[in-house]
């Protein structure tokens, strides 16, 4: 475990010092993927061929699934799930809310047969260069935010609550979920949409938020995050809908009450 923790915290790192030192030499487009608003940049893909070129070397028999197009059955049930750069947007924008996510998780040796509601999450980083915030966890280990242990936060009622969400790419989704998070709103202290799931499921783990939930997100947004924020004693919950996620976190205090308002307002079917 403190091997593929290393190997996660090590690899992430120096995928993050890429992905910093191309965002100050200027990022453009190269392509859109599901909608004109769904977009990759050259460095998404150099940071992924780092990031699969230094995990090859150190951990050649295990599986890697990368956001960029990266599918290499393992032998070992080991698989490294990996977003290159979580909040593409804010990068190309120039905003500080983007991170390498590395996760070692245990699953079938078959990348197609992995699902987020059967892995076992082993090892987790994600590295935010601009901020230098670096999140790491293992199982059972618990987790920390630049080496120091965190925790997640005391709310203990909805109204009191941060909750953070995101949305789809996709504009009819977007209407829903826009639908969706008007309803909550008037129940918590606020709603934060800061543009990376990764960074919104660490935070909860460092208690910088009280909760967050997403529809329509990857295994690669969240696969460090989850495990980052079950070791800091948050509730987690994913379903895995063939590949399309919905995900719920939350501190333990306002999780099943949270919980249940997601279920009212069809957060998972939006
Ligand atoms: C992003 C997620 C975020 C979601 C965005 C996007 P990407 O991932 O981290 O939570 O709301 O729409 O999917 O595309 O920046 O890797």
């Amino acid at each position: 475990m403190t091997d593929l923790l290393s190997i996660a915290e090590s690899v992430a790192r120096s995928a993050a010092g890429l992905a910093f030192e191309r965002r100050t030499e200027g990022v453009e487009i190269t392509m859109t993927k599901s909608t004109v608003t769904d977009v990759v940049t050259a460095a998404d893909a150099d940071v992924e061929q780092l990031v699969l070129r230094r995990i090859r070397q150190l951990r050649p028999d295990d599986g890697i699934l990368g956001e960029e197009g990266t599918s290499v059955d393992g032998t070992t049930g080991i698989t490294w799930v990996v977003d290159p750069i979580d909040g593409t947007v804010n990068y190309l924008y120039g905003l500080d809310g983007y991170a390498v996510s590395i996760a070692a998780v245990e699953g079938p040796t078959r990348v197609e047969e992995l699902r987020a509601e059967s892995w076992t999450g082993l090892a987790a980083a994600i590295v935010a260069p601009a901020s230098g915030a670096v999140y790491t966890a293992a199982a059972g280990k618990g987790a920390s935010l630049n080496g120091q242990s965190i925790r997640a936060s005391a709310a203990d009622s909805m109204a009191s609550a941060l909750v953070a969400t995101g949305f789809g790419y996709d504009p009819g989704r977007r209407s829903r979920q826009g639908a969706a998070v008007a309803q909550l709103l008037p129940k918590v202290r606020d709603i934060r949409r800061l543009g990376a799931a990764a960074l919104d499921l660490a935070m909860c783990g460092a208690g910088r938020l009280d909760a967050y939930f997403e529809k329509g997100i990857r295994p690669w947004d969240v696969a460090a995050g989850l495990l980052i924020a079950a070791e800091a004693g948050c509730v987690t919950h994913i379903e895995d809908a063939g590949g399309e996620l919905f995900a719920a976190v939350a501190a333990p205090g306002i999780a099943e009450e949270l919980f249940a308002s997601l279920e009212h307002i069809g957060a998972a079917k939006a």
